[in-house]
């Protein structure tokens, strides 16, 4: 097994460009932190880290394509911004290109950008991991999140959604409607920590930064 991990991080580094590997290599790193702390399986987390953006380095015209020889149905907000759709090819070609039948690995990738209500818990893994991966630079709350996540994953989680949708709310991206119905969902079952807020914020955990 540890093998196929070797196999896919050399597929990777092939298909993605630099920046992006050393992203993916964050991401599988603190998805199997992750894992850890919370019981889940280790490796399917490291797999789901490594390919969630298997599709990114594509272009729209290729992941539009992609879709469309596969029956796999665009919405007018992908169609408007392809970038989304990396995610739901990212999890066809990890079945498709990389081998993975883990349907749990699969709906990992394809809810990593927009979450989804009633997300199992690799899925919160891999979209927390992503926020959070040491070489994520200019996310708001970055410290404070990374400190949270491994405290209570479901804080971090509607924090994370929280300040994705703030992002977004400058109104130069469309917001798709996912996005929005799983802070909705989350919101309505998780109440605000503010002690572990408060506690995040004196923790004063260090942004990490690399040069560019
Ligand atoms: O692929 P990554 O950059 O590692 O991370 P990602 O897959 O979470 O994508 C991040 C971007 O996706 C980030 O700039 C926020 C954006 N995003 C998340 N939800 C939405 C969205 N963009 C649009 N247009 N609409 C959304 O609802
Ligand atoms: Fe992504
Ligand atoms: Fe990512």
């Amino acid at each position: 097994m540890k093998n196929e991990l070797k196999k896919l991080t050399k597929a990777m580094e092939r298909e993605l460009d630099s920046k992006r590997f050393e992203h993916t290599l964050g991401v599988e790193f603190t998805a199997a932190a992750l894992a850890m702390r919370y019981g889940a399986d280790v490796l399917s987390a490291q797999t789901a880290g490594l390919l969630h953006d298997c599709a990114k380095c594509l272009s729209d015209e290729k992941k539009i394509s992609i879709c469309e020889k596969n029956n796999i149905t665009i919405s007018d907000v992908e169609r408007a911004n392809p970038g989304l759709l990396h995610a739901k090819v990212g999890g066809f070609l990890a079945m498709s290109e990389y081998g993975i039948e883990d349907s749990s690995v699969i709906n990992a990738i394809i809810n990593h950008t927009t979450g989804r209500p009633g997300m199992d818990l690799l899925e919160k893994i891999i979209f927390t991991a992503d926020y959070i991966e040491p070489g994520r630079r200019t996310a708001p709350h970055l410290g404070e999140i990374r400190y949270v996540a491994f405290t209570d994953l479901d804080q971090a989680l509607l924090w994370i959604l929280e300040d994705t949708l703030n992002y977004l709310s400058d109104g130069s991206q469309e917001i798709d409607p996912m996005t929005e119905q799983t802070y909705r969902y989350y919101s309505a079952r998780i109440t605000v920590d503010r002690e572990l807020r408060k506690a995040a914020e004196a923790h004063h955990v260090q942004e990490s930064r690399y040069d560019e």
